[in-house]
């Protein structure tokens, strides 16, 4: 029988990344939303992604009897002092659309001129079993912001980030390619040897 493994996102495009990320490991990759069950929510109030991500592995692990990958990710913008960071996905407002988030990052943007427009994507991934936690892992993608959004495939900020030594966004690029050299395809490379460790 194959080993388990439980994505804990709600973010569904986290989750089609991360499955596409693990599908080459003899494993079976169950999200929140196959178990049926009620799930808690977590408050993400760590100052950190690792300690966002670590709470949310931890308290999903004490509900699942399963191991859990938790991942908390965020854009950092060098022009404004690193946010959205770990606010990345309400930067707008609570609950906000990824349309809302690119048009107020855009607009806090709309003066820094081209050489001053660097960025890092971050990802951490924590892994836990029973309240216990497994391990953590990190990646970090260094690119820049553009002037308007660009592409439609990815989420979130992908639309107006491009990685560094390319020219077109990731959302302009292909999901195979963005998964070859994204924060979250470094992090989860080094999570493969977590969960080889322990699974
Ligand atoms: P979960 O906590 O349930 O996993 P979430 O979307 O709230 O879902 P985070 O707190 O980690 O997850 O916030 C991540 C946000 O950072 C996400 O909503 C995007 O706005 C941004 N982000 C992270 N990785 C990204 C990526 O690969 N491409 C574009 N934007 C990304």
């Amino acid at each position: 029988m194959k080993k388990k493994i439980v994505i804990s996102t709600t973010n569904r495009n986290k989750k089609r990344e991360i499955e596409k990320l693990l599908n080459d490991m003899d494993l079976e990759v169950l999200a929140l939303s196959d178990l049926k069950m009620h799930i808690p929510h977590v408050i993400e109030d760590g100052k950190t992604f690792r300690q966002n991500a670590i709470k949310k592995a931890l308290t999903f692990s004490r509900y699942i009897n399963e191991t859990i990958l938790a991942d908390d990710s965020g854009l950092m913008v060098e022009a404004l002092g690193g946010k959205p960071g770990i606010r990345s996905s309400r930067f707008a407002r609570a609950k906000a659309t990824d349309k809302e988030n690119n048009a107020k990052l855009l607009q806090l943007m709309k003066n820094v001129p081209h050489g001053k427009r660097q960025a890092t994507f971050a990802c951490v991934i924590a892994i836990a079993k029973n309240g216990a936690l497994l391990g953590t892992s990190e990646g970090l993608c260094r690119g820049t912001i553009g002037f308007e959004l660009k592409g439609k495939s990815g989420f979130g900020y992908d639309p107006i980030f491009t990685p560094k030594g390319y020219k077109h966004t990731f959302a302009e690029f292909k999901p195979s390619f963005k998964n070859r050299i994204s924060h979250r395809a470094e992090a989860l490379k080094k999570a493969k040897l977590i969960i080889q460790k322990y699974l």
